[in-house]
């Protein structure tokens, strides 16, 4: 296939075309290798849920119209979305549980190396679960927390514990609908329960159950595994790093972290610092030891360490190419298994560490709660080793960018900053959004594709499009790394910022894109919209909130449970895809028409980016309407205690914030 190789994101192509020229096989040549794909299973209409099958429905009426068993291209179609839904949940939650599992072995000293950090979110989590702290050690605290946190994914009745953190509209809404989450493994079998041959056939109750399955991946296993991490690791501040290929470093020993937990990434860190290791490095002829991040570990690595972040998932094979890789160690998700063929081209070993996920072909040194820090030493000792077997004649580190980044928006992070410390509160965030300064908040996340090349790069685009029209963009996942990657998220980007938005990063010092972490830290958005809710002022539900929730690039099944969550917690999510129903209209129309009614959010499926970003102001915009504040006189209905309350958290902030000000920089009124 002929290929352009100029494009923007020159890093990448310059390796895949040194892959190319080497004989290096990549997910590219793969993606053009399965061309054509089966149409039935992209728009949804290929099941192979039972022996009688596979059945395929022809949307366009000339084959049949229903599979042997007779289900029909809605039910088909939506058994598939509860599916991609549950094996999404399934995925954060399993993380999540095993973060319980750690914090649990933490607290009782069983987990060498590791420690209980942020012992003030522990309290706040321990109040949640109604865990006394009163007198209590920290150790007894976090074992009890660990053992609630654990609890809520098979608890026999009830539901889960931090959908009670959700404004109480909301939680009205879920109860209405049936939709609040029961223990997480129960909506996860349920589903599979579900769509199997000859159980569900109501297309509608197979979406609603989607509902209730999501809400128990980011009112749940997510929200688990993020609050929990915190107190194990700390809550990420803000912080400088580093990120794209160029982190990797010529003269040190190299090792990629690659996955999704943190667990064996952040010992990995550890041991790379031991004088021992260190010692060993130089003894080599290294200058040090380097880790870089991938995937979600990256973000991980990145927020609360400032660990460079070399790339996305598209970006793995392309990091091992630069022949420069001492060792490579994954745990789970997103690793591709071709990953193993490039490292074979090189001296580089490829480690697997979670009995979970082994690849074939490669080492296994498996990390547990007791062993991890031994481990990770091992670990750590073969990539010095192996360091004197690179061969230099076929090491290439891109020169080009190499981005700086300010990462670290958390919730809380979010809180303080525009807060000030004295008196962190979402005050300030909500009024630059009342006087219009900040339109909405849009969270940009999600994957990164070998469906589209390096040079197309949407997220790109359409975040500065937003920023420009001043709406503050929150970025997880591999969509954060993407624009971390392009140095959009440093705070001398808000000159492409709309000059609202451009005053609050002014005045705040921050970037107009915030990096609020992995895919699991979607929850913090979650909380984020809840606290937004609760500090008053933009309506009484998520729903009413301007806001929306965007995935360019879906590739994980991670990615749709996360989008039907934001859905089904009130909020307008819009995926740069075709539609995995689109073969079944009536579902479809559900998804993006209906599903509205019953819980506030819907879907958009819109490749067109341009399109995409009109959708998502038009939305915005039809939100302020409703709540009234994009009407001047509005501002009259301040009382005496409202304006006590502007000047004490404009004082805090910074002068251009003062309430006084506020209506003169808005751009549409
Ligand atoms: Ni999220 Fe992270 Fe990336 Fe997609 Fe994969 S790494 S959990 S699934 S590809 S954003
Ligand atoms: Fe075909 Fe029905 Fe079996 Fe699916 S469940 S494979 S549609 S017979």
């Amino acid at each position: 296939m002929a290929r352009n190789y100029e494009g923007a994101d020159r890093e990448s192509l310059e390796l895949l075309k040194k892959m190319e020229e080497g004989g290096i096989e990549s997910s590219y040549d793969r993606y053009d290798a399965q061309q054509p794909q089966c149409g039935f299973g992209k728009i949804g209409l290929c099941c192979r849920h039972c022996q009688m099958g596979p059945c395929n429905v022809d949307p366009f009426g000339r084959g049949p119209k229903k599979g042997v068993c007779g289900a029909d291209a809605n039910t088909i179609a939506a058994r598939h979305f509860v599916r991609y839904v549950a094996a999404g949940t399934a995925a954060h939650s399993d993380h999540g549980r095993s973060v319980a599992h750690l914090l649990i072995a933490t607290a009782r000293g069983e987990a060498k190396g590791y420690k209980i950090t942020d012992i003030k979110k522990l309290h706040e989590v321990a109040a949640l679960f109604e865990v006394s702290t009163e007198g209590r050690k920290v150790e007894e605290i976090a074992e009890e927390v660990g053992e609630m946190a654990l609890a809520e994914f098979g608890k026999a009745y009830g539901t889960q514990a931090f959908a009670k953190k959700a404004p109480i509209n909301r939680q009205k809404v879920w109860e209405k609908l049936d939709v609040t989450p029961r223990a997480i493994d129960r909506e996860v079998t349920e589903s599979m329960h579900r769509t199997g041959m000859g159980t569900d056939q109501d297309y509608k109750n197979l979406i609603l159950h989607a509902c209730r399955t999501s809400l128990a991946d980011g009112w749940g296993g997510a929200m688990i595994a993020t609050e929990l991490q915190d107190i194990l690791f700390g809550t990420p501040k803000p912080k400088r790093g580093t990120a794209n290929l160029g982190v990797i470093r010529e003269d040190e020993v190299n090792i990629l972290v690659h996955g999704h937990e943190p667990q064996m990434s952040e010992m990995v860190a550890v041991a790379s610092q031991d004088p021992e290791m260190l010692k060993a490095a130089e003894a080599v002829g290294a200058k040090g030891i380097s880790l870089a991040g991938i995937c979600c570990t990256a973000n991980e690595m990145l927020m609360r360490h400032g660990i460079p972040l070399a790339g996305h998932m598209k970006m793995q094979e392309m990091a091992l190419a630069t022949g420069a890789i001492e060792a490579i160690t994954v745990d789970i998700q997103c690793v591709m298994q071709g990953d193993e063929e490039v490292a074979s081209h090189f001296h580089t070993k490829m480690i697997t560490t979670s009995p979970k996920a082994k690849i074939a072909g490669t080492q296994h040194i498996e990390i547990n709660d007791e062993n991890a820090y031994e481990k990770a030493k091992e670990i750590v000792k073969i990539a010095i080793d192996n360091y004197p077997n690179r061969d230099r004649s076929r090491v290439y580190i891109p020169k080009g960018k190499k981005s700086d980044v300010v990462v670290g928006f958390t919730h809380e992070t979010i809180k303080y900053m525009l807060g000030g410390t004295y008196r962190a509160s979402y005050r300030p965030l909500n009024d630059n959004i009342m006087n219009g300064r900040i339109r909405g908040v849009v969270g940009v996340v999600g994957c990164t594709s070998s469906i589209l090349w390096p040079d197309q790069m949407p997220y790109m685009d359409l975040v500065n499009e937003l920023i420009a029209n001043n709406i503050l963009v929150v970025q997880t996942g591999c969509a954060a790394a993407e624009c971390a990657r392009e140095g959009m998220m440093v705070p001398e980007h808000m000159k492409n910022a709309g000059e609202g938005l451009r005053e609050v990063c002014e005045a705040v010092g921050m970037p107009p894109v915030l990096h609020a972490g992995s895919c699991v830290d979607n929850s913090r958005i979650l909380i984020s919209c809840s606290e937004m809710v609760k500090e008053g002022g933009l309506g009484n539900d998520i729903s009413e909130l301007p806001v929306a929730g965007v995935c360019l690039d879906w590739m994980h099944e991670k990615a749709l449970a996360i989008g039907h969550y934001f859905v089904t917690s009130g909020v307008y999510t819009l995926f740069g895809t075709k539609s995995p129903a689109s073969g079944a209209p009536d579902v479809d129309k559900f998804l993006s028409e209906e599903l509205e009614e019953l819980v506030g959010g819907k879907w958009s499926f819109e490749p067109d980016l341009k399109v995409m970003a009109k959708l998502i102001i038009d939305h915005i915009e039809k939100k302020r309407d409703a709540l009234g504040i994009n009407v001047k006189k509005e501002r009259k209905l301040y009382d005496m205690e409202d304006r006590r309350q502007l000047a004490v958290d404009g004082s805090d902030v910074h002068a251009g914030c003062e309430p006084g000000l506020a209506h003169e920089h808005r751009k549409k009124d």
